[in-house]
């Protein structure tokens, strides 16, 4: 049976162009700075995003947590939306590895009102108080099922974390996503954050991999407290040289994810009992809310996997889809077809 696996993005393997560069990859020791691969990736990957400086490391993940460990200070705060990947997914990293609280914001899709961004900031003589050390963004953001932030909205929770010298670090996982929705430069994003992290190993199908990027200081010191959390990778040019490709050739065909998501949003919309919120279409992520039907959402997934579709439970009713470069529409007409004969 054909698996059409929806579970994510980071599900991709790399690509054939991918595995020979992987091959013929020119490689040293990172640890040292000498290799080659790596340095060539963190240059292009640093010029694209619009800072100075970048770093390669092993995950998204890291890399955040990379960006916390490096703006803050321990026993500071850090304002960021209440259902964000640094917030809900990164096992308590923030408060574990940075010593920091979560002040967070309930956000609209995602889209933080910039007025209670100002409200939460903590910048003052009170002794009492913990000092606010770092705005965090997500954009496109995930839980929200890939919604794009507007550009507006992130300009204007800048300039109010920078009137207090506050920096904006950007969780940036599928910001190519939400350039290729906007049709902008990447720079029109990122120039809005002092720091963005974006992932290699999701629609941009590298195996292994994301980047860190910032000015010079900061990236000097997450490449120092990259090697204290066990990231200094050696010849990590391998998957550096995957990530060249991911940014050369990859970042275009993103549009067919966000074409499949559509043609997948109006097939499963029909469907009886299945409810979708046409305004958080816009990249490669869908979420179907089933409260209309007698099914949980892991009884749905468990009845699609039978047919050899998967699908990711979020809630009791919320089921999420993603797509990515090895579904096609074929695939996509298959799962309506799957889903319509389970419901109806
Ligand atoms: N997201 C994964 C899971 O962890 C939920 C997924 O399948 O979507 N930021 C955002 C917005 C992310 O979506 C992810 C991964 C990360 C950071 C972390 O990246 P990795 O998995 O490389 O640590």
């Amino acid at each position: 049976m054909k698996i059409i696996d929806f579970r994510s993005d980071t599900l991709t393997n790399p690509t054939e162009e991918m595995r020979k560069a992987m091959y013929n990859a020119e490689l040293g020791d990172d640890v040292y700075g000498e290799d080659p691969t790596v340095n060539r990736l963190e240059e292009i990957a640093a010029k694209k995003v619009g800072k100075e400086d970048a770093l390669f490391v092993p995950t998204g993940t890291m890399g955040n947590q990379l960006a916390l460990l490096s703006h803050t200070q321990r026993g500071q705060e850090v304002i960021l939306d209440d259902w964000c990947h640094i917030f809900r997914f990164e096992v308590g990293g923030l408060s574990f590895l940075s010593g920091l609280q979560a002040r967070t914001i309930v956000s609209d899709k995602g889209v933080m009102n910039p007025e209670l961004v100002k409200q939460a900031i903590v910048s003052d003589d009170n002794i009492h108080h913990a000092q606010t050390g770092l705005v965090c963004l997500e954009n496109t953001h995930n839980m929200a099922g890939g919604v794009v932030i507007p550009v507006e909205n992130m300009k204007e929770i800048y300039n109010i974390a920078r009137e207090k010298n506050i920096p904006v670090h950007l969780d940036g996982a599928r910001v190519f996503n939400a350039a290729v929705y906007l049709k902008c430069d990447i720079k029109e994003i990122t120039k809005y954050t002092d720091s963005v992290m974006f992932c290699l190993s999701k629609g941009l199908c590298s195996p292994v991999g994301s980047i860190l990027a910032g000015n010079k200081v900061f990236i000097k010191k997450a490449r120092r407290l990259r090697k204290m959390l066990g990231g200094g990778m050696r010849q990590a040019g391998v998957l550096a040289a995957t990530g060249i490709i991911a940014l050369d050739n990859m970042i275009e065909r993103l549009q067919e994810d966000h074409d499949n998501v559509q043609f997948l949003t109006q097939g499963l919309g029909n469907i009886n009992g299945i409810k979708i919120d046409k305004n958080t279409v816009h990249t490669n992520i869908l979420m179907i809310n089933i409260k209309d039907t007698e099914y949980n959402s892991q009884q749905l997934v468990n009845m699609m996997k039978e047919k050899g579709v998967l699908a990711t439970p979020i809630t009791e009713k919320i089921i999420r889809f993603v797509t990515h470069k090895y579904i096609n529409k074929d695939n996509i007409d298959t799962t309506i077809e799957i889903v319509n004969n389970i419901l109806t």
